[in-house]
């Protein structure tokens, strides 16, 4: 095997030290300009470790002048990432002088340029090209930013805290002094300048303090900004009512950035944002886009407190700000649902985020625990398993605690380190003692990667009406782990909510042997051992066990239901989490048997009882129609792959494709009369009761475009020609897109010149056509060729390169896996394109082939060939090196 060069230096987590010195006071003086931006800091030096000499990070700068105490420093050196002081006092001054060159910073990581503005970007480590600092996020310390700038070129110029002054200097400049009063660490650093405008909204906080909130975009933007203003108060409000945290600075601001590597970033209140999680209107914006605006506003609003003003000690407890605060957000969203059902398609959503994402990153090459033990990149490690995981695993106290017993751990973990950089054990700790509980072996969800299976059998003796219960898990050796010959995983705590539906479909009261009496009808087990049994008594009559309620824990359960007993929980089950698994579960089945028929060669029909339960759901009026969408989205192709010993993407393709035509033929005029019914009269509103609707109804227009029947692609026609929002129009366009309709070119060049001022919308346009299925043998890489030449096209917006080609490379898993190998060259074209650019972008993209080996023999091989061609190029990232090595390494 060509094995790549592998120079980067892995950091360990056993290796933390705690910084030899500690920074007093900040003072910063930045003069901007895209050519040549001249940073000057003066920073109080406190020398912790006697005879220790100061280290400093920086990169891409140019040093110009170093002083201690006013002198000029007498012994420093430098090199690519260094300055190091070799002998300093005790405590002392210490003023630097360097410059950098925003307009050629393509990496979006430090200060940079991005449609003329000024923008910076600090995690991880980015505060480092910016100025010499201690870039650790164990250095806190409050920072006083002056900022000057052309006035007529910038003149908004905003920082971190409060504003200070303002004031006009000559030649045309002019000058703003900020001042935070809150420690940070470095990574939480911002300014942004240039020419934007706000809207802004004066509110009044729980103490009765009033706060400035504003939310800054360029001036075309304005009309998109309401929403994203909505979010913020609503999140300033659940924060307060829910975890009685309080916006502590006199202002909040949000500004939104096209070139953004990420959706957001949380810096001490003045929060930059991805247009993307900012600008939406009922014309450009989806529902989904309402939706993720409002739980991303809330995300870093949320990072406030548990991010910011108690953080990361090092960047291995990175879960233990964002684990948490996506956990805050998830809750955040839910809340605004507003009823139990839209709770509960909050954490069917959430749930199968984690499922599709997060468990194949939790089997593959790059599986790692919520707590990594190393890295050779950071920025490797903004994971879905660090966050998604992470959330889960924050969700899992509350499970144990309640509620109550979880609130009371978050309080004591603000007394104990409000201002503090702290340890995911930190987090654990409070969360015990606040609750008296012990919760060591809690503890191995943050030490153990994988994904525990929990295997479930059960026996009910009608003779003494029990019913036992045994749960045995098992976690398999995962990544790196696999090396590890000494590693012997030790068993999880596992919270297993449970309950058991009686044969009328209702929940039975719960009484444990040894218990007097029953205990309610959900209930939480804690599974600890290996394997454990629990006995039930007085169990009336035979049980269909409800396990897992709620998704109670990140676990795979194997449980063996007939296709009868699915069928029963899906329409009976109390808890409408399980009632959605029991239809997954039953689709999945069906789905699968349908892949075998089709390697087979063998005529694909849809399962009778599938469709027969489907149909039951879609005309149950007292479910709500986003319950009933959900119940109806069937498992995706990428999710099947997983389940399946060698993963088959054509085959998976046409078998739920052949499904999908079977139930909408089986189910035309249900599917249509849906339609009909769920077409929105007033005016637009992004409300989930709404969304709620119109998914349904353009969920039914997808299925009953699959029929191909002249009336359903009239019915898409319309729908694109008279929509008046986003949400409407969008999915008359995909419908199209997966028809025969010759409307689609139409539609498409409409789509086009309707938005091509939008370049959120514009996205949207490259991605629907990466997405496309692709009919009668087209090749959709043909079509994405030929988007690349596309004079709107860049592969300097990291919003423009996702939609085409990582649609493309991890949205469209039948197109990207042809036979040919076409998808996999086209991707590592593209990996080495952008690595050129943004390191960042690029690692993203080089992991669309981590679970390479787990695919049919002739694909593997031509993914492994790709691999090996990017990992021969002598340019590489440290970024892309640490993905495509460690795909490599887990030969076949
Ligand atoms: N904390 C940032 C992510 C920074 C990513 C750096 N590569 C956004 C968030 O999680 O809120
Ligand atoms: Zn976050």
């Amino acid at each position: 095997m060509l094995r790549t060069e592998d120079t980067s230096v892995t950091v360990y987590r056993q290796d933390y030290t705690p910084p030899a010195f500690a920074f007093g006071h900040v003072d910063l003086l930045v003069e901007l300009d895209a050519e040549r931006t001249v940073v000057t800091s003066r920073i109080e030096v406190k020398r912790l470790v006697k005879d220790t000499p100061l280290i400093l990070h920086g990169e891409e700068q140019e040093l110009l002048a170093v002083t201690i105490n006013d002198e000029p420093a007498g012994h420093y050196s430098i090199d690519e990432d260094t300055l190091t002081l070799h002998e300093v006092p005790a405590r002392f001054t210490l003023s630097i002088t360097s410059a950098n060159r925003p307009s050629a910073n393509t990496s979006l990581m430090g200060l940079y340029v991005s449609g003329g503005n000024f923008f910076t970007q600090c995690e991880a480590e980015g505060f480092r090209k910016i100025t010499y600092f201690l870039d650790r996020p164990d250095v806190m310390t409050t920072y006083t930013v002056t900022l000057r700038a052309d006035k007529a070129q910038c003149p908004v110029l905003l920082a971190n805290g409060n504003l200070i002054s303002k004031a006009d200097l000559p030649d045309g400049r002019h000058e703003a002094v900020w001042d935070d009063p809150f420690k940070k660490p470095s990574y939480l650093f911002a300014l942004v300048a240039g020419r934007l405008s706000c809207i802004e909204e004066t509110i009044t906080t729980g103490s009765g303090a009033s706060k400035l909130l504003q939310v800054w975009v360029e001036p075309a933007d304005l009309d998109k900004t309401r929403h994203a203003m909505d979010s913020l108060i609503a999140s300033i409000r659940w924060d307060e009512a829910r975890f009685g945290l309080e916006l502590d600075l006199e202002r909040f601001m949000i500004v939104a950035v096209s070139d953004f590597n990420m959706g957001a970033m949380e810096n001490k209140g003045l929060n930059i944002f991805n247009t993307k999680y900012v600008l939406a209107n009922s014309e450009t914006a989806t529902d989904t886009d309402f939706a993720n605006i409002e739980s991303v506003v809330g995300h870093e609003y949320f990072h406030n407190w548990t991010g910011n003003r108690v953080t990361c000690r090092d960047w291995f407890q990175l879960s233990l700000k964002e684990g948490l605060t996506v956990f805050r957000d998830q809750e955040f969203s839910a809340d605004m649902m507003g009823t139990a059902s839209g709770r509960a398609v909050k954490r069917i959503e959430d749930v199968r985020l984690l499922r599709q994402v997060q468990f194949p990153e939790d089997a593959g090459p790059m599986a790692h625990p919520v707590r990594p033990d190393s890295y050779q990149e950071i920025n490797n490690f903004y994971t879905v398993t660090v966050y998604e995981k992470g959330a889960e695993v924050v969700r899992m106290y509350q499970t144990l605690l309640g509620r109550d017993g979880f609130r009371k751990g978050m309080d004591l973990y603000f007394k104990r380190h409000d201002g503090q950089a702290v340890t995911c054990d930190d987090f654990r700790q409070a969360m015990a003692d606040a609750n008296g509980r012990d919760l060591t072996q809690f503890g191995r969800w943050y030490s153990q990667a994988g994904t525990p299976e929990v295997s479930a059998l059960t026996r009910y003796n009608p003779a003494d009406k029990s019913f036992t219960l045994t749960l045995t898990q098992h976690c398999p050796k995962v990544g790196i782990e696999i090396s590890n010959e000494a590693l012997d995983k030790q068993p999880f705590h596992i919270p297993v909510a449970l309950g058991l539906v009686g044969p009328d479909g209702r929940d039975l009261p719960l009484q444990l042997d040894g218990e007097a009496a029953p205990q309610g009808t959900t209930r939480v087990l804690d599974l600890t051992e290996r394997t454990q049994t629990y006995r039930f008594i007085n169990v009336d009559a035979p049980p269909v066990p409800s396990l897992l309620r709620n998704f109670s824990a990140p676990v795979a359960l194997d449980i063996h239901y007939t296709d009868e007993e699915l069928a029963f929980l899906l329409a009976h089950d109390s808890d409408p989490f399980n009632r959605w698994e029991a239809g997954q579960r039953l689709a999945t089945r069906t789905l699968l048997a349908l892949v075998a028929d089709a390697q087979a060669g063998r005529p694909l029909v849809a399962d009778a009882k599938l469709v027969k339960a489907l149909g039951s759901v879609l005309t149950d009026e007292t479910l709500d129609p986003a319950f009933r969408e959900q119940i109806w989205i069937l498992p995706a192709e990428t999710y099947l792959g997983e389940r399946m010993g060698i993963a088959d993407p054509a085959a998976v393709h046409a078998a739920r494709q052949a499904l999908r035509q079977g139930i909408a033929s089986a189910l035309q005029s249900e599917l249509t009369d849906i339609y009909t019914r769920h077409r929105a009269t007033g005016p637009y509103s992004p409300d989930a009761a709404s969304a709620g609707r119109r998914a349904l109804k353009n969920l039914a227009l997808g299925y009953l475009i699959e029929t191909g029947d002249a009336k359903a692609l009239a019915l898409a026609e319309r729908q694109y020609a008279e929509a008046d929002n986003m949400t409407d129009r969008s999915a008359a366009l995909t419908a199209l897109l997966n028809s025969d309709s010759p409307a689609r070119g139409e539609a498409l060049a409409d789509f086009y010149m309707r938005f091509s001022d939008e370049a959120l919308v514009i996205d949207k346009w490259f991605a629907m056509q990466a997405m496309q299925p692709g009919r009668h043998g087209q090749h959709v890489i043909d079509t994405v060729q030929s988007l690349m030449q596309h004079h709107a096209f860049t592969l300097r917006n990291p919003n423009r390169a996702r939609s085409l080609i990582f649609s493309f490379c991890t949205a469209n898993p039948a197109q990207f896996h042809a036979a040919d190998g076409s998808g996999y060259t086209f991707w590592k074209n593209q990996v080495l394109a952008l690595d050129a650019i943004n390191p960042q972008v690029a690692a993203r993209l080089a992991r669309a082939l981590d679970r390479w080996t787990r695919f049919t023999i002739p694909l593997r091989d031509r993914m492994h060939a790709a691999l090996q061609q990017v990992a021969a190029s002598s340019m590489l990232s440290r970024d892309v090196r640490e993905i495509i090595s460690k795909s490599l390494g887990q030969a076949g």
